[in-house]
């Protein structure tokens, strides 16, 4: 199996850029328990592939982030990389190929940054020209050993300090992203927020997610719209109370189960649409 062929079964599967490494090396950044839990899914982990898909849509109005208005990424993208993996189980048929994204133990801007997929930006992510930072990160994890060029690891952002300085919360710092003051994390907290925590909330145009340390980013200035047809089509930029009213649970996951910010159910986004509204947010925005 070459390169090119490889080249070819990841464009044709939609994603921007891929690279892959031995697992060795990546597990040097990762906990013990996470190369073990790696270790439960693979037990002889030989290499990972690493792919971005971009989901920028364009410029929209809407009170959720732009990664959670498309259909649920873990699926669209763990389907996409499938049919990778397909592909790799016809050249190696003894071997496991297992695809994921976002829920697996392998830290995966890790991976694309030391396979050096675009830029590594001061806000903590992978930053791709011409998509910005608008990709999604997803990955194959496998048994075989893959004979791949060894690539250097991805170049700094340019540095500019945007990010940090407009984050809410102060919670970007030079070494990363402090969780308890993210707004990313805050949105998505299940359960009471403590007054500061409210507080930051309230003053946030958003009821899940935060995208203000990649909106100020000059990469993502004028960012290519996505080609995928998944994150183009059938979005939802905004949920207001009237979407959620009378909604259970159940009722709830039946109308929006497939989409992204889902997963915590109904009560976080009720919560932080109550702060919002004493906030006096506007649907303007
Ligand atoms: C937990 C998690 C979160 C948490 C914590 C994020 C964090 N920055 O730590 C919360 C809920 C806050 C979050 C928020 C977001 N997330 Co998130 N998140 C994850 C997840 C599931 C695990 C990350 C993790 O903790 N891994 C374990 C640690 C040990 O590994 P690591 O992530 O590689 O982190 C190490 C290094 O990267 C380094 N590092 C991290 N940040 C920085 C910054 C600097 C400057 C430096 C030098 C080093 C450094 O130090 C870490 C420890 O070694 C990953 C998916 C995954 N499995 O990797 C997605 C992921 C990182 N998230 C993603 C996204 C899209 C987001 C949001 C943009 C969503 C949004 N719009 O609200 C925000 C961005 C916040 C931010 N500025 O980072 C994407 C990033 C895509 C990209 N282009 O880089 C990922 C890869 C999911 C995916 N499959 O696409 N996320
Ligand atoms: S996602 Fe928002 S709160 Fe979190 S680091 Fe970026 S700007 Fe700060
Ligand atoms: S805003 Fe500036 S410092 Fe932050 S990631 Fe973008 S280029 Fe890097």
């Amino acid at each position: 199996m070459t390169v090119t062929t490889l080249n070819e079964a990841f464009a044709a599967a939609g994603a921007a850029a891929w690279g892959g490494l031995p697992f060795g090396e990546l597990a040097e950044d990762m906990t013990a328990a996470a190369v073990e839990q790696t270790e439960r899914l693979c037990p002889k982990p030989q290499t990972v592939l690493v792919a971005a898909f971009p989901y920028y849509a364009g410029e929209r109005g809407g009170n959720l982030s732009l990664y959670a208005r498309g259909p649920d990424y873990h699926q669209v993208v763990t389907a996409r990389l499938n049919t990778v993996c397909d592909f790799l189980r016809e050249r190696y048929k003894n071997a496991a190929f297992l695809a994921a994204a976002d829920n697996s133990p392998l830290p995966e801007r890790q991976a694309a940054w030391r396979c050096g997929m675009g830029l590594r930006g001061k806000n903590g992510l992978v930053i791709l020209p011409p998509y910005g930072s608008y990709v999604f990160l997803g990955t194959i994890l496998t048994d075989a050993a893959l004979d791949l060029p060894k690539s250097r690891p991805s170049p700094d952002c340019m540095g500019c300090g945007k990010c940090l300085a407009v984050c809410p919360g102060g919670a970007l710092g030079e070494g990363g992203v402090d969780l308890s003051r993210c707004l990313s994390k805050l949105t998505q907290k299940k359960g009471t927020l403590t007054g500061e925590e409210a507080a930051l909330v309230e003053a946030h145009p958003l009821i899940w997610g935060c995208d203000t340390c990649q909106k100020v980013c000059p990469y993502n200035a004028s960012p290519a719209l996505t080609p995928l047809s998944e994150f183009r089509e059938g979005l939802v930029d905004s949920l207001w109370e009237e979407d959620l009213e009378g909604l259970t649970n159940r009722t709830f996951r039946k109308k929006y189960g497939d989409r992204a910010f889902a997963w915590r159910g109904p009560v976080p986004l009720r919560r932080n649409l109550t702060l919002q509204a004493a906030d006096g947010a506007s649907r303007e925005s």
